[in-house]
């Protein structure tokens, strides 16, 4: 059975997420970040040699980084539908908004948090103004985004979204928040947060 090492309130969230829409069987493993003894534990430092959540094991696979469990829980599992397959017209912008998290969203908040100076044209993901306008452009032919097609990219892009919103970095009337609140409308999300609440 797929084992995920979670905790409550963090980016596990994510991978909690993409295993409830997935419908395959899994446990979970709740880690208390702040425990160092917990994070030293020898599967769960395999699974995650930074010690971060969340990270899986599946048999003899263990991996960590959200976008990657999500990428291979989808691909590993085809029958629940979340990742176009490898041959299919919209594989690329699956990718392409696969990677958006880590590569652009997630360096972009740390610049709104850290009030660093903005370098669009330095900075790989070049700044949180331009990545909030990338991602609305995104989702302008929701409701999804790949459009009519749910994917493990809004898993990703969903959850870091509803982040945003949390600590109020998200503009005020951006669209972006309609996304939220579809995704937010999911049974499988309100499992997620259901468990985050009993935890
Ligand atoms: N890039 C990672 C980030 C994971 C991450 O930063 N997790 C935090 C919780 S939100 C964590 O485990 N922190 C504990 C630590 O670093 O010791 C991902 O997307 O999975």
């Amino acid at each position: 059975m797929i084992k995920l090492f979670w905790c409550p309130r963090t980016r596990a969230a994510r991978a909690l997420w993409m295993l409830e829409e997935l419908g395959e069987p899994f446990e979970v493993r709740q880690i208390d970040i702040q425990d160092e003894a917990q994070k030293k534990t020898m599967d769960f430092r395999v699974a995650s040699p930074m010690g971060k959540v969340p990270a899986i094991a599946d048999g003899d696979v263990m991996l960590s980084e959200s976008a990657a469990i999500c990428m291979y829980l989808a691909d590993k599992y085809p029958a629940a539908g979340l990742a176009p397959a490898i041959d299919d017209l919209a594989r690329g912008n699956y990718l392409y908004w696969m990677m958006f998290t880590p590569g652009v969203l997630e360096p972009a908040m740390a610049e709104k948090f850290g009030g660093w100076e903005p370098k669009p044209f330095q900075h790989g993901w070049g700044d949180f103004d331009s990545m909030v306008k990338t991602l609305e452009a995104g989702l302008a032919n929701g409701p999804w985004i790949l459009g009519e097609q749910f994917s493990a990219a809004d898993v990703m892009l969903g959850s870091s979204a509803n982040f945003l919103k949390m600590f109020g970095i998200l503009p005020e009337g951006s669209p972006i928040e309609a996304y939220i609140e579809r995704c937010l409308a999911r049974p499988a999300y309100q499992r997620t947060l259901a468990r985050e609440a009993d935890a």
